[in-house]
């Protein structure tokens, strides 16, 4: 994969300035308002292909975890989405819901474990002991963000189910890599497929870290990663991989797909929410929320620090905030 000079993603990102943000917003909310207008017909609200054929899920709620702010409505986050394989925009929804086949859903755990794994996600979460939901907020490095009502479980039950050997130092995890799926892997080949993300075993312990499989009382929609994905809800978002197939242990640290598209120099490998630290092109000082568009102010490790900045105590010399 060579990128010579300044390549098509960095002419797309550059346009997710807090400006462009706040226009695609305005047709969005638009675009939700008109649809419920419509929404008591049937009962569907905007998205009916978006909507279809989730399975409602078990859980138990964990009221550990409190919003400051609004949930995201629930037809806002399954609209307004950043899935590349699916097109470099965030009107990817349509598209995931007709070509994502989430289901039957392969998942290979490997690597240096004593019990390495494949099965089928839905034997994954039944091997699990139970869901969850917790309210998370996310925080795009593009400078918005949302809060979602997540169903799965802690990463830290992944790692237990296969009994990683001490030379483990990272979780690598892998998207899909399938074009029959997902027509902007074979439309976008200057993109370094499949999309890679990487977390310390320190991090993948963490109990912040957390497996996806549904949202909003349903399995996941396909725009937001179904049948599996991550979130990380103090990083920038592009360190929650979605709709994952492999999940490996390994000893050298992973590059990530932002990391590499980047060389370095946009995306590294810890981002961590950081609203003092400037993205390149942008302040990341403020968010702006997703159904509000409000301006509010960042937080350090998006307001989860007291959770995880001991994970990062005496690393200072390294790009955390990038
Ligand atoms: N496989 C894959 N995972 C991905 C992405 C992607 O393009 N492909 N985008 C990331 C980014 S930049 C963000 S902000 C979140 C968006 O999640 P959402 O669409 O559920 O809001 O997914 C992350 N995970
Ligand atoms: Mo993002």
């Amino acid at each position: 994969m060579l990128i010579k000079s300044i390549p098509n993603w960095a002419i797309k990102e550059g346009q997710e300035t807090p400006e462009a943000i706040y226009l695609n917003r305005r047709s969005l909310i638009k675009g939700f308002a008109g649809a419920l207008a419509v929404g008591s017909v049937g009962g569907n609200i905007g998205g009916a292909l978006a909507q279809a054929g989730r399975a409602p899920m078990d859980f138990t709620h964990n009221d550990a975890f409190v919003l400051d702010r609004e949930l995201t409505p629930e037809d806002v986050n399954i609209r307004y989405n950043n899935f590349y394989e699916f097109g470099s925009h965030k009107r990817i929804s349509d598209n995931a819901e007709r070509n994502l086949k989430p289901r039957p859903w392969q998942i290979e755990i490997d690597g240096l474990v004593n019990k390495p794994l494949t099965l089928d996600v839905d034997e994954l979460i039944g091997r699990v002991g139970g869901l969850e939901e917790r309210l998370y907020r996310h925080r795009c490095v593009e400078a918005w963000s949302m809060t979602v009502p997540w169903i799965g479980f802690p990463v830290q039950k992944l790692v237990d189910l296969v009994d990683p050997l001490g030379s483990a130092k990272y979780l690598r995890m892998e998207t899909f890599n399938d074009g029959e799926m997902a027509d902007g892997i074979g439309s976008q080949p200057w993109y370094p497929w499949p999309y890679v993300e990487g977390i310390t075993m320190a991090e993948a312990s963490n109990d912040l870290a957390f497996l996806v499989v549904g949202a909003y009382g349903k399995q996941v929609a396909n725009s937001m990663g179904a049948p599996i994905r991550l979130h990380l809800p103090w990083k920038y978002g592009f360190k929650s991989i979605k709709s994952i197939v492999k999940f490996s242990f390994v000893e050298e640290r992973p590059v990530s797909y932002w990391e590499e598209i980047s060389k370095g120099r946009e995306y590294g490998f810890w981002a961590n929410v950081n609203p003092e630290v400037p993205h390149k092109r942008w302040s990341q000082a403020n968010e702006t929320v997703l159904h509000t568009q409000e301006r509010v102010p960042t937080l350090l490790y998006n307001g989860y620090g007291e959770q995880v900045a001991h994970l990062y105590a005496g690393m200072e010399d390294q790009d955390l905030f990038v």
